[in-house]
């Protein structure tokens, strides 16, 4: 049961490019809290994202959602995939391709290090678009031994804009599927 003692806290992180990632975000986080073993307790805003590591391609919409979840970790990356693969085939047959990626950020205080599932996340203290949207729904939380806000700092945080609409947005948005 969610909120019993087994509950953990995590946080992930969402962003795309191509298409409507902002319509394709909010229906992986309702997929998400639809999921009888897990509840989307808070996203970020949106926020609009210079493109990290291969610069060539459009800007980034990201978020990051806290959820409170019964699954393991590995189950909760099962859940994530999938609900990425749905909703990619949903796009390509009606409206071409849309690409989502959902990222395990932070999976209660577990160190996991296996074949495919790393966490916390190996990148995501050198990444703005990541550290930006968490200090706004976790300010305070510490990442090994930093504050979130510091490591924004020393990364820096230009050209991420967060874009007005609220946290909220996700459960507004147009579901048309
Ligand atoms: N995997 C291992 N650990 C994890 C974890 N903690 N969470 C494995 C999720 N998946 C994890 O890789 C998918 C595989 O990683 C999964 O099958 C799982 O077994 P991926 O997401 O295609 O790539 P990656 O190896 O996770 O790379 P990474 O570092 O997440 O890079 P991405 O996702 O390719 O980055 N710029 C901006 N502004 N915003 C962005 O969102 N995203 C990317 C793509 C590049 N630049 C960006 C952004
Ligand atoms: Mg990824």
């Amino acid at each position: 049961m969610i909120g019993g003692a087994n509950t953990v806290r995590a946080y992930l992180g969402l962003g795309g490019n191509i298409g409507d990632p902002a319509r394709a975000m909010a229906a992986s986080l309702r997929a998400l809290d639809a999921a009888n073993q897990v509840r989307v307790a808070e996203s970020s805003s949106l926020y609009r994202t210079p493109p990290w590591g291969v610069s060539d391609q459009p800007d980034f919409l990201n978020a990051v959602a806290a959820i409170d979840t019964d699954l393991s970790a590995r189950e909760l990356l099962e859940l994530c995939l999938e609900t990425e693969r749905a909703l990619k085939r949903v796009r390509a047959e009606r409206w071409g391709p849309r690409v989502i990626d959902m990222d395990i950020l932070l999976f209660g205080t577990e160190t996991i290090d296996e074949e495919g599932l790393q966490v916390p996340h190996p990148r995501m203290r050198e990444r703005a678009f990541v550290l930006a949207p968490l200090a706004e729904i976790a300010p305070g939380l510490d990442l090994n031994g930093s504050a979130v806000e510091a490591c924004l700092s020393r990364v820096g945080g230009e050209g991420i804009v967060r874009l007005p609409g609220g946290r909220d947005w996700w459960r507004t948005a147009v579901d048309d599927r």
